[in-house]
């Protein structure tokens, strides 16, 4: 039976806003909710008229993480059933959906409107640009039910912040006020909550506007430099410049900054 979306989809140009659509349980994760997500972006990543994609929240969160009730990982009333294997809805929603998310071949902003939780809270930080309202929280609840960030948590976190301020936010569990989540560099900025969702579309459109294939790569090459020597990562470098340097984006920009007009990317 089709499931009813537990999100909202709208595109405004060539950007697509997708909205976590569970108010009434802070827009926490069920499994349903998590693969329409997925497929979604799977959509999206496939549909040429899409250049950004922003992901928000609906109602006074953004996501509250797992959904603690949902079938998939309640605990069982009845002693005699076998637990749960968490690493199965790891492996069947959440894997899937934060590689999607990092693999867009656009660039992906989290709109955060409100408190972000768990997994709610880092697949907000694998976003490429992650906006908050300054009334916005960050929370790495995991801790407090016995469990270790998830959805890229233990890659994300030290990277943004360093190994101390990963592990204070990660071994603690302590709610995180949007400003501090920009001052420590755990996010891009921080808007007033009534700006938040102009200006995110204003960032959207701006870069629905830009030159996407290379940010993407950008984003790829990012990620991957960490695991690479310098050696390395000059070479790699070199190999991608090399392919978009093939690409119409470089042309357009280069003959429109000769030209002195704006330039009009296609490349995706
Ligand atoms: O098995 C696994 O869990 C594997 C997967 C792990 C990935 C994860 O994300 S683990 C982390 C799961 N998330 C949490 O532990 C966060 C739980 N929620 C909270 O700690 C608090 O709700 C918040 C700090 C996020 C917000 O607090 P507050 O006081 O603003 O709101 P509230 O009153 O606690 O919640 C409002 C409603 O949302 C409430 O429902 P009610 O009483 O009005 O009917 C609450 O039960 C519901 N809700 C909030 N979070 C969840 C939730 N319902 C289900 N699951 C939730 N995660």
């Amino acid at each position: 039976m089709q499931q009813e979306p537990q999100y909202l989809s709208s595109q405004d140009g060539a950007v697509l806003t997708l909205t976590l659509n569970r108010p009434q349980a802070l827009n926490a994760f069920t499994s349903v909710l998590l693969a329409q997500l997925r497929e979604a972006l799977d959509a999206a990543a496939e549909d040429a008229s899409v250049r950004c994609v922003v992901i928000t929240g609906a109602g006074r969160a953004f996501c509250a993480g797992q959904d603690l009730s949902d079938p998939y990982v309640k605990p069982s009333d009845d002693p005699a059933d076998a637990p749960k294997d968490i690493g199965q809805l790891l492996d069947g929603f959440y894997v899937p959906l934060a590689l999607r998310v990092r693999s867009m071949p656009v660039p992906v902003i989290a709109a955060v409107n409100g408190v972000a939780a768990g997994a709610g809270a880092n697949l907000a930080l694998g976003c490429d640009l992650v906006l908050a309202g300054q009334s916005a929280s960050f929370i790495q609840a995991f801790a407090k039910i016995g469990l270790i960030p998830d959805c890229g948590g233990t890659w994300l976190l030290p990277r943004l912040v360093g190994r101390a301020r990963a592990l204070q936010l990660a071994l603690l569990g302590e709610k995180l006020p949007a400003a501090e989540a920009q001052a420590i560099g755990l996010i891009y900025q921080v808007v007033a909550d009534e700006d938040l969702a102009a200006t995110a579309q204003a960032l959207a459109q701006r870069l629905s506007q830009s030159p996407v294939r290379a940010m993407a790569q950008t984003r790829r090459l990012f990620d991957q430099a960490g695991l690479l020597d310098f050696d390395e990562a000059l070479k790699q470098e070199g190999l991608t410049q090399s392919q978009l340097g093939f690409g119409d984006d470089y042309q357009e920009g280069v003959n429109a900054f000769l030209q002195k007009r704006k330039p009009v990317f296609k490349d995706r």
